[in-house]
């Protein structure tokens, strides 16, 4: 099998050391070899970002707008394939492999177009004969952190932006996903025709390579989404040495649902908030806040909706869930749903491992009832097809239980009511409110990020954007 290259420095260069990429839906197929770099081949990706700044400086905004837009076209062209791959190496079903990669190639077109809006401002002076403006420019060398749990959608959402407004790039993906990735470096290589340097891929692992990231004083702004725990090293180092740095990290997401709501539509919600993408999402609802008149009938409508979902390969026919992606993730899932019943949830559906045709971690989608908010699984993230539903008697008590909760990126409310909707988005202690749609699965060019223990630093996407990937600079002229 070949082995797929990092690329530093305008170079397809070996590593220290191979990652086999396996398939959770089958863990007898080997997607493929990649290489896994080392702390100095990191360094060296890193210098040569660094001495590429130049050179990327000097190409125009119209010409970095085009690289932007090519990369984007391969991307939508692709769909098929690299959704495949996608659904493939993550687990998550063709369907949502395949809207993944639209929205990756969605992005570097949004971004295409920023690249020529980028504007700054005009200020009257105290003094006379005196201009003051306002001007943005790139940060430098950006350090690109992903996740596995979307393998080309969230690195589309941070170098696009990073190129967009001229930064050269270091990009560490997932170590379980670098399929798509590589693939995703291959057409930036190729399509973008950047200067060498400019974009560099180093797969490795975070203990090596995104130490590097985060401690090396080239690296002008570090971008991480991940855990919690690791988003905080990184914060932490960064901070240490005063470079910028945006962390996306966990989510406790509530869900309310009010008697008054539209039960099919609240039932919709929850289903694709809490388990599609095998609910391992940052945004996901993993607590489902119901009033108490509404309670047994939601309960009862949601297990019928699970019973009817097809867990599977994610690339059969008809599958509506794929497996969780990594054995440590299973186990963490089983191991939280043991804690629960031990706290006294009540499995009201799923839970257990499933056997299908080929070997691969499947589980079913679980629906916790009687638990309350003070239990361990409302309080920390589980990252699996795992809900669980609190019963309140008002919307008072749903408010307050939604809020307490150590993280706070997005929230949602099923209701026909204008008042309740919109005391909750005006309440609710969430970076992303959501109002009869689901807590996950967002719009790419608005912006996104949360509060409290969720995010640090400038939201991402949109035009918001340039927040975290520019510098501000105020020059004053006496002409
Ligand atoms: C979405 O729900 O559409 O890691 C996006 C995550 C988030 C992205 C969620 N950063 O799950």
């Amino acid at each position: 099998m070949r082995v797929n290259k990092n690329y530093i420095g305008g170079e397809w260069v070996t590593g220290v050391d191979v990652n086999l990429n396996i398939n959770p839906s089958d863990t007898d197929d080997v997607i493929g070899e990649y290489a896994r770099a080392d702390g100095a081949q990191a360094q060296c990706a890193v210098d040569a970002a660094f001495d590429a700044l130049p050179a990327w400086a000097g190409y125009t905004a119209e010409q970095r707008s085009d690289a932007l837009d090519r990369i984007g076209t391969e991307v939508l062209a692709r769909r098929e394939e690299l959704g495949r791959l996608l659904a493939r190496e993550e687990g998550k079903t063709l369907a949502e492999g395949i809207g993944e990669v639209v929205r990756a190639g969605r992005v570097f077109k949004f971004f295409a177009g920023e690249a020529l809006r980028l504007s700054g401002e005009r200020l009257p002076s105290i003094r006379p004969g005196v201009e003051v403006d306002v001007r943005r420019e790139p940060e430098g060398v950006i350090g690109i952190i992903t996740p596995w749990n979307f393998p080309i959608a969230i690195p589309a959402w941070k170098i696009a932006p990073a190129l967009a407004y001229g930064n050269t790039v270091v990009f560490k993906p997932a170590d379980l996903v670098p399929g798509s990735a590589w693939a995703l470096a291959e057409i930036i290589v190729r399509a973008g025709t950047l200067p060498a340097g400019v974009f560099n891929l180093v797969m490795g692992p975070g203990s090596k390579v995104g130490d590097v990231f985060a401690r090396s004083r080239k690296v002008r702004a570090v971008t991480f989404t991940g855990s919690t725990f690791t988003g905080r090293q990184v914060g932490l180092a960064c901070m240490e040495r005063g470079a910028k740095v945006q962390l996306e990290m966990g989510g406790k997401n509530p869900l309310v649902v009010l008697d008054d709501a539209d039960l099919p539509q609240a039932v919709e919600v929850a289903v694709s908030g809490s388990y599609f993408s095998t609910g391992q999402r940052c945004t996901a609802s993993s607590r489902l806040i119901v009033q108490d008149g509404i309670h047994d009938r939601f309960v009862e409508a949601v297990t019928r909706r699970l019973a009817s979902l097809k867990v599977d390969h994610a690339l059969a026919d008809g599958c509506d869930m794929g497996p969780v992606v990594s054995q440590a993730q299973l186990d963490q899932d089983l191991a939280y749903l043991d804690i629960a019943r031990q706290e006294g949830a009540h499995v009201a559906f799923g839970g257990e491992r499933l056997e299908r045709g080929t070997p691969g971690f499947y589980l079913a989608p679980a629906l916790l009832t009687d638990t309350t908010n003070a239990m361990r699984i409302n309080r920390e993230e589980v990252f699996g097809p795992v809900a669980s539903v609190i019963r309140v008697k008002d919307y008072e008590e749903a408010l307050s239980l939604a809020n307490d909760t150590e993280f706070g990126l997005s929230s949602g409310i099923c209701t026909k009511s204008l008042k309740h909707a919109s005391d909750f988005k005006q309440r609710s202690a969430a970076g992303m409110v959501m109002v009869n749609v689901a807590t996950a699965g967002v719009d790419y060019h608005a912006p996104f990020g949360g509060r409290k223990s969720s995010s640090y630093g400038a939201r991402e996407q949109g035009a918001y954007a340039r927040e975290f990937y520019t510098g501000v600079k105020t020059a004053y002229t006496l002409a």
